[in-house]
């Protein structure tokens, strides 16, 4: 049977990687960000690739008109989505509190909190009246923690974690499920976004040890939708081996 999935934040990184996932498995995938050339190109690598059916939409999940119009855009034939994957998302700068600067923290609460629980709002109806539909945000070991200088992110994930628990109980009595995916240090381009483009200090945080890779999220990912429907993965927690938690890496010196 044909499966829908939207994906948001796939022009890049984890929801780049779980789109082609998701799309080789045989999921019509709808692929969502903010850069529509990135789009085009993700569309044309499916497209070549797979036999999956694949849809843009060009949106920012911050503006909710925006959310609202882009999926009741949608062709009557891709309306009916199974699974939608909040994924966009972003942290902003590394500052203590008494330092940190007013839109970074709007940036991040806009995008990690409102951005995730405006596309749930719009997209959620269609599964509750379908009884039927799997929902899978994407937190981050900076919801099950805190770190320094991190705590407004950290604020965020913790949302996110509570959205997650919310949205399960909410959703019960319609057999939807809602699975929280949350990662460790991924390489991507999240730390050049959070060091607002400086390569050389995104790079370090990648330095000496092996992160996970996009598509060691997207197998998670993969294995939450692809269980049993009275199968529902509600938590997973995948962090690198050198990773014990938001802030000890053990990392190789450099030879
Ligand atoms: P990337 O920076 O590589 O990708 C982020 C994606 O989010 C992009 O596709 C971007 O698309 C999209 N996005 C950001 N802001 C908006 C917006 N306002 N509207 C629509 N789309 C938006 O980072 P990752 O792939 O690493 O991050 C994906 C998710 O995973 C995030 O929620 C992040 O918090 C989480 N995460 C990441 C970890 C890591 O170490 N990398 C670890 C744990 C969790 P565009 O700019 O085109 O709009
Ligand atoms: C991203 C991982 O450790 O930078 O959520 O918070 S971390």
């Amino acid at each position: 049977m044909r499966k829908i999935a939207l994906i948001t934040g796939a022009t890049s990184g984890l929801g780049k990687a779980i789109a082609l996932r998701l799309a080789k498995e045989g999921y019509d995938v709808i692929i969502a960000g903010r850069r529509k050339d990135r789009l085009e190109e993700l569309e044309r690598e499916i497209e070549i690739k797979y036999e999956s059916k694949v849809y843009s939409l060009c949106f920012d999940v911050r503006v909710y008109n925006e959310v609202e119009k882009a999926i009741a855009s949608l062709p009557e034939e891709w309306k009916e989505i199974d699974i939608l994957v909040n994924n966009a998302g972003l942290a902003v700068g590394l500052d203590p509190i008494q330092q940190g600067v007013i839109d970074d923290w709007e940036r991040m609460i806009d995008t990690n909190i409102k951005g995730l629980l405006y596309v749930t709002r719009v997209v959620s109806p269609g599964m509750v009246v379908r009884k039927s539909g799997h929902i899978v945000n994407l937190g981050s070991i900076a919801g099950k923690g805190v770190y320094p200088n991190g705590a407004v992110y950290c604020a965020t994930k913790h949302a996110v974690d509570a959205l997650s628990q919310g949205m399960r109980m909410d959703m019960l009595p319609y057999g939807i499920r809602v699975t929280q995916v949350c990662p460790g240090a991924v390489n991507t381009e999240f730390s050049l976004v959070r060091f607002k483009g400086n390569q050389d200090r995104a790079d370090l945080v990648y330095d000496g040890y092996d992160a996970l890779t996009a598509e060691n999220i997207a197998d998670a990912v993969f294995y939450a939708v692809s269980q049993p429907p009275h199968v529902n993965i509600q938590d997973m927690l995948v962090m690198p081996t050198a990773q014990a938690n938001g802030s000890m890496f053990h990392k190789e010196e450099k030879k």
